[in-house]
């Protein structure tokens, strides 16, 4: 983390105005995202955002830094590529459910295992907004979209047991209807040394608009406010079977950091010869006849 003097604000993270539809979780996810590199005193070219394919995965324009636009369920993998290459940079994954948990859930689960020191943003709004509104992997059971006219039969992903389960050392969740928690939580996320998955609930106000219970059909940011538990300070997020009994307790609608492990090192200790000298600031010591070989095989 570098050190700074002079106080940064979030608006040097501010970057063209987004064209998502008004109300949109992600505006949420964004402002939070610009306070809590504000308040790490980090610079937009010590950042760089990675990001999918979605509305989501539009943050990267939105957010004044060093980005990545990848491709869909790809935002992972790439991340994890610019952090090794360059520890000394920031690295935030971000896009959507479908992203993260659907075509790119292989990935996501080597990477909460390797452990490379990344942040992963998924904005979960439980559907495809991009796509105009299917049935996403984290749609409940029942949901009625252009995919699943019926209902939907499956039942959901789970992500943050599927992370626990896999051995992430970080896993917050957090709500873009709740800004000023949720940049608490995107400060610890990326100040832990390690693979960090921040969950948060950013609701789709088009395709996702009101959430039906018991007959009646209530805005999506309501139900949330409804049934989120929150933790406060007596919760010891260091406990794995702590953190997975409170998971099934309240179905997932909780939002804290809800596992820390603090003990199990990053991916790049376990790598011999590892420094931390940016790739591209390293000499490569390459004989003349060794290039000289290669640079054969390609005339
Ligand atoms: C390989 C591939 N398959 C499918 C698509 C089409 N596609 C684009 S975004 C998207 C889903 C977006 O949903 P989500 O990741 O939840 O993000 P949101 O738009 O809701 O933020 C899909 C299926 C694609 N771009 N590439
Ligand atoms: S379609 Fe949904 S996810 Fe996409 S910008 Fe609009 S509200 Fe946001």
């Amino acid at each position: 983390m570098p050190e700074t003097t002079t106080p940064v604000s979030p608006k040097a993270f501010a970057s063209e105005w987004p064209t998502w539809c008004p109300r949109c979780g992600d505006f949420g996810v964004l402002s939070a995202l610009q306070k809590a590199a504000a308040q790490l005193g980090l610079s937009p070219d010590d950042v760089v955002v990675v990001s999918g394919i979605g509305c989501s995965g539009k943050i990267n324009s939105y957010f004044r830094s060093y980005g990545l636009h990848t491709l869909h369920g790809r935002s992972v993998p790439v991340a994890q590529g610019v952090k090794l290459a360059n520890p000394q940079l920031t690295v935030i994954a971000a896009g959507g459910d479908g992203d993260g948990y659907g075509i790119g859930a292989g990935h996501f689960m080597h990477a909460v295992r390797r452990n490379v020191d990344v942040t992963y943003l998924v904005m979960d709004n439980q559907v495809y907004g991009l796509t105009k509104g299917q049935t996403s992997p984290t749609s409940p059971q029942g949901f009625h979209s252009p995919t699943t006219p019926n209902g939907s039969a499956d039942n959901p992903v789970h992500p943050l047991r599927v992370a626990l389960a896999n051995g992430c050392t970080w896993i917050g969740q957090g709500f873009s209807g709740d800004p000023n928690k949720l940049s608490a939580l995107m400060v610890q996320a990326i100040q832990h040394r390690g693979f960090s998955l921040l969950n948060v609930f950013s609701p789709c106000v088009t395709y996702r608009a009101t959430i039906e219970e018991n007959g009646e059909k209530l805005d999506v940011y309501q139900w949330f406010k409804n049934h989120l538990y929150s933790l406060d300070e007596s919760y010891n997020p260091h406990d794995r079977g702590t953190a997975f009994s409170l998971l099934l307790e309240h179905n997932d609608l909780v939002t804290g950091v809800i596992y820390e492990d603090t003990t199990t090192a990053p991916y790049d200790s376990f790598l011999p010869g590892y420094t931390t000298t940016p790739m591209a600031e390293l000499a490569v010591p390459l004989e003349e006849d060794s290039f000289a070989k290669m640079a054969a095989q390609f005339q």
